[in-house]
């Protein structure tokens, strides 16, 4: 079998737009996978981003740039989108001389895969938009962060028919991990899913934060408690592989003093975005209001801004230093 059966994937034009932190090492990972002679075309509006991407491609590897997305839309079948924010998503697909949308040609019907994590509203309107010009769209958000989208681990969340799913299928496996590439129901359910998801985690750490601050307090060691915790009722993730107290577990975020991984402000959007959710829903939520404040506070604390989301543990505590157990 050669290298292009191997992954499935048709011999057609791609276009990714995004080539930030996440979208550089997917779309790189994208290209080694699809056939050798598709044409990859990227637009980017970071120009030092695009002289970085094609410095490390080859002529061989026919990847060539588009000045906006308009662009992309002319020329390719199949379109990733990897943006920060739902307005930029927004103005991507819809400005009326550079959008997506502008370009797109009635002639043929282009597969959008919107990687972006933004909120579900935006989204489904973007996808009305898409599907009422006779094009087809997923939201498929991703986790697994850098070192995920690098080594082309990571989870997708998909939201659409069962017939896009497949169809997406092959491009997700070409930039995650076969076996985390999740259908999630219909358009906008790739989106609820990360947001839940993310929402359960962060409200997951904040009571791992506040029970090693309390074990701190009354003087427990916390690898005991961690022991303890592993084994009982207490036990999640976080507790065993990503406890906050440093040297606990040597691998966790904590034991590099929290440098890189989820941002306090990253996890702040999604958890709103989430909430936000649950509202449009009518989910009821006690923690909502507590939740809310806690991260507004902690992405305006020097201990959490711009570091991982787990430093909430230095905030709660209100400690500067991490202690050493290792
Ligand atoms: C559309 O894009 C143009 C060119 O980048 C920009 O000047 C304009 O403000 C955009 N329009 C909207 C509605 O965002
Ligand atoms: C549980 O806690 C200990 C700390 O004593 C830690 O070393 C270990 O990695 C934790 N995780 C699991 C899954 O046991
Ligand atoms: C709050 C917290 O630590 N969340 C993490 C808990 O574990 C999950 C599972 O891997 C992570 O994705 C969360 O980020």
């Amino acid at each position: 079998m050669s290298e292009d059966q191997e992954w499935n994937l048709p011999n057609v034009t791609y276009g990714f737009i995004g080539i930030g932190v996440m979208g550089f090492p997917m779309a790189q990972n994208l290209r080694k996978r699809i056939p050798k002679s598709a044409q990859l075309v990227i637009c980017e509006v970071v120009e030092a981003q695009v002289k970085k991407f094609l410095s490390e491609t080859e002529p061989k590897d026919r990847v060539s740039v588009a000045s906006t997305p308009k662009e992309i839309a002319e020329q390719c079948d199949i379109i990733i989108t990897m943006l920060p924010k739902g307005p930029h998503v927004q103005e991507v697909f819809t400005n009326k001389s550079t959008g997506l949308l502008a370009g797109a040609p009635s002639s043929k019907s282009i597969l959008f895969m919107e990687c972006s994590t933004i909120d579900t509203l935006t989204s489904n309107k973007v996808n009305d938009l898409v599907t009422e010009a006779g094009h087809r769209f997923v939201d498929a958000p991703v986790s697994g962060g850098y070192n995920g989208a690098v080594a082309g681990t990571l989870t997708f969340m998909i939201g659409g028919s069962e017939e896009l799913f497949n169809e997406v299928r092959p491009l997700a496996e070409a930039m995650g991990k076969k076996e985390n590439i999740y259908h999630c129901g219909k358009q906008g359910a790739g989106l609820a899913t990360k947001q839940i998801n993310n929402y359960l985690g962060f409200v997951s750490m904040l009571g791992v934060s506040e029970a090693f601050n309390m074990g701190r307090l009354y003087g427990l060691n916390p690898k005991t408690l961690a022991s303890v915790v592993n084994v009982s009722t207490g036990r999640c993730y976080n507790s065993s592989s990503e406890n906050p107290v440093k040297g606990v577990t040597p691998t966790a975020s904590a034991s590099k003093d929290f440098e890189g991984g989820f941002s306090t402000e990253l996890c702040q959007g999604v958890v709103e975005m989430a909430l936000q959710l649950g509202e449009q829903v009518g989910a009821k939520s006690v923690l909502r209001d507590v939740v809310l404040k806690t991260l507004a506070e902690a992405s305006e604390d020097p201990r959490c801004k711009g570091k991982d989301y787990r430093s909430i543990y230095l905030h709660l505590a209100d400690i500067e230093q991490n202690e050493n157990h290792v």
